[in-house]
């Protein structure tokens, strides 16, 4: 449909002043608000993802389409309900303990979001048991954590280790990131997975939710 390729290319350009009246007219054409969520505003940043990957792309304006898509969410959600809004599967990210970085945890969300994933963003400097309490109340499949310092790396390895301690570890996959971390570090301290971009790790978060 000519219209959901429209949202698409609205949402890869950043448009956000005609975003809202695209999709309206979507929706007064008919077309069902969750085909217009998937296959128009999430579509939309489905071609920004490899874009981003390859360099072809840059954070302000991944920046501006992830604000695009989320101006046009704005006009579907109140039209479905929350059972019938599509999710991939939920996770819960922040920055670790004593880490206050959070551009690229923040790019993270947004591509998790625009990507299909319920997010609960815990903010910056999330205590060790703060996770722990999170996975308690949010029950998510994915827990995420980002560390930009390798004096808060080893954060990430306490809050595993608490995880562990606490009886959760086999309810959730751990996925982690940030300048410091590497696939190596990943695997020491029992991870599930380390991406080394916002890109990667939606489709890390994919391959774990196969
Ligand atoms: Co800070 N800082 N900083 N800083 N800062 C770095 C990280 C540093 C490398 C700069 C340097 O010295 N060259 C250095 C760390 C050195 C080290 O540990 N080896 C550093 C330092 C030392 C500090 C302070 C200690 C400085 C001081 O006060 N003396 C201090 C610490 C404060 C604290 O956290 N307690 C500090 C403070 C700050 C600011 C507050 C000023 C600001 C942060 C603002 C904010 O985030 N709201 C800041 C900034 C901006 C930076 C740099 C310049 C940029 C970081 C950034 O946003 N990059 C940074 C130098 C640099 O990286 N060139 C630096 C852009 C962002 C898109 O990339 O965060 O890497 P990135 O995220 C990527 C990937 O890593 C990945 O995906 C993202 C998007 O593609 N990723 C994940 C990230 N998290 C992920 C999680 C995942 C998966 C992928 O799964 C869960």
């Amino acid at each position: 449909m000519a219209i959901l390729e429209d949202i698409q290319n609205c949402v890869l350009d950043g448009e956000l002043d005609e975003i809202k009246d695209l999709v309206q007219k979507a929706v007064d054409e008919g077309i069902d608000p969750t085909t217009i969520i998937n296959d128009g505003l999430i579509g939309g940043m489905n071609i920004v993802a490899p874009l981003f990957k390859s360099g072809e792309m840059f954070v302000p304006e991944v920046m501006e389409s992830a604000d695009t898509m989320n101006e046009g969410m704005q006009v579907v959600k109140p039209l479905i309900t929350d059972a019938d809004m599509p999710t991939k599967g939920k996770v819960i990210i922040g920055t670790v303990n004593g880490d206050l970085h959070d551009i690229g945890k923040n790019l993270v969300v947004l591509m998790m979001e625009s990507r299909g994933y319920t997010v609960v963003d815990m903010g910056v400097d999330v205590k060790e048991e703060q996770f722990v309490a999170g996975i308690k109340e949010h029950k998510p499949d994915i827990v995420g954590m980002s560390s930009l310092l390798t004096t808060t790396m080893m954060k990430i390895d306490d809050t595993v280790k608490l995880i562990n301690e606490s009886g959760l570890r086999d309810q959730v996959k751990i996925i982690i990131g940030g300048a410091p971390i590497s696939q190596e570090f990943a695997d020491d301290i029992g991870a599930d997975g380390y991406s080394e971009d916002a890109s990667t790790a939606v489709e890390l978060c994919d391959r774990m939710m196969a």
